[in-house]
């Protein structure tokens, strides 16, 4: 595919390719959908630190809450010497906690797309831990990748915090486990944040705050797309929908066309009717028995588990089961 040269500035060959055919793929699908690892570009990552700090948006400070009273005991089911391997790192916040409360951490392997944002937090890391090893690993966590020789030696921890598993259907659920399982071996132990299922109100609110963050976040989709593959959205012309599915025990989030228009993408003129939507999201809740039936058809076996004070999230502790 022939990349228009303003945008070959931007990105790789590659990353250009494959930004362009699931933009391309998820836009001509019925319905159309686009995924929602792309929400984190250098502004989509800032957006969402916003969120994490809104009043409506309760699971981070319900995690913070629970891993600064807990992870000393989370710390005590590592191995004596330990490389902790963060799924997607974003702000390493929720790590340090981790960090503070165990000395058997002798590395920390941050893995994160936003390549940019995760150099410069790497940065503020080595400042912080002068004794940690600090070990960026720039990828995409849902595929393979490798991790730093250097801590082929060390036990594993995996920390895959904020209820990121929510974003993936059960398949790719269980898909991304017994990845990660792969990677970080057999004597492994896994720190989980999971959302949990509660009241439709408190739900809704925490994906529609009355500030706008989270419709700026899931319009910026379209800002990037417009940005890196030289498309046309005119972003006044849709507007940020999240409801809960209480079937599927999901939050969905989609840019809905407030009008009948075309948009030109990579070449390519999408059509979208007024009131089609564009799916941009899932963020499914689970409950622990849910979660558990999860973890043990994916290879894991859940081995503890702490709740905050309003029972709304958890943190659980997954051994590779034996
Ligand atoms: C980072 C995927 C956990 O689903 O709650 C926040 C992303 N989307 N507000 C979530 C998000 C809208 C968040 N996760």
């Amino acid at each position: 595919m022939r990349i228009p040269s303003v945008v070959a500035r931007h990105l790789s060959e590659d990353r250009y390719s494959a930004f362009a055919r699931d933009v391309i793929e998820g836009l001509t699908a019925r319905p159309k959908r686009l995924s929602p690892k792309y929400f984190y570009d250098e502004a989509g990552s800032r957006l969402f630190e916003e969120i994490t700090a809104l009043p409506e948006y309760y699971p981070t400070r319900c995690e913070l809450a629970i891993l600064s009273a807990h992870a000393s005991a989370m710390a005590r089911l590592f191995p004596a010497q330990t490389a902790l391997i963060e799924f997607g790192s974003g702000s390493s916040r929720k790590a340090r906690l981790m960090l503070d409360a165990a000395p058997s951490v002798a590395a920390y392997v941050p893995v994160d797309i936003s390549s940019k944002w995760l150099a410069e937090e790497a940065e503020r890391l080595r400042r912080d831990y002068p004794r940690l090893a600090v070990l960026p690993v720039a990828a995409d966590f849902t595929q393979d990748f490798r991790l730093p020789r250097s801590i082929a030696s060390l036990g594993r921890a995996g920390f895959f915090p904020g209820s990121t598993i929510g974003n993936f259907e059960a398949h790719q659920a269980r898909a991304f486990l017994q990845h990660a399982a792969r990677i970080l071996g057999e004597d492994a132990v896994l720190i989980v944040g999971i959302d949990l299922v509660k009241d439709e109100g408190t739900l809704t609110a925490a994906y529609n705050d009355a500030a706008g963050v989270t419709a700026r976040f899931n319009l910026n989709l379209l800002t990037r797309i417009n940005r890196e593959l030289g498309a046309d959205f005119d972003l006044k012309s849709f507007s940020h929908q999240a409801f809960y599915n209480r079937e599927r025990a999901r939050i969905e989030m989609h840019l809905v066309s407030r009008v009948r228009q075309r948009v030109s993408v990579c070449g390519r003129t999408i059509e979208l009717g007024e009131c089609e939507t564009i799916h941009t999201e899932n963020s499914y809740k689970f409950t622990a028995d849910s979660f558990g039936a999860l973890a043990r058809c994916s290879g894991w076996a859940p081995v503890a588990a702490w709740t905050d004070a309003d029972g709304y999230f958890s943190v659980q502790a997954l051994r590779v089961a034996k």
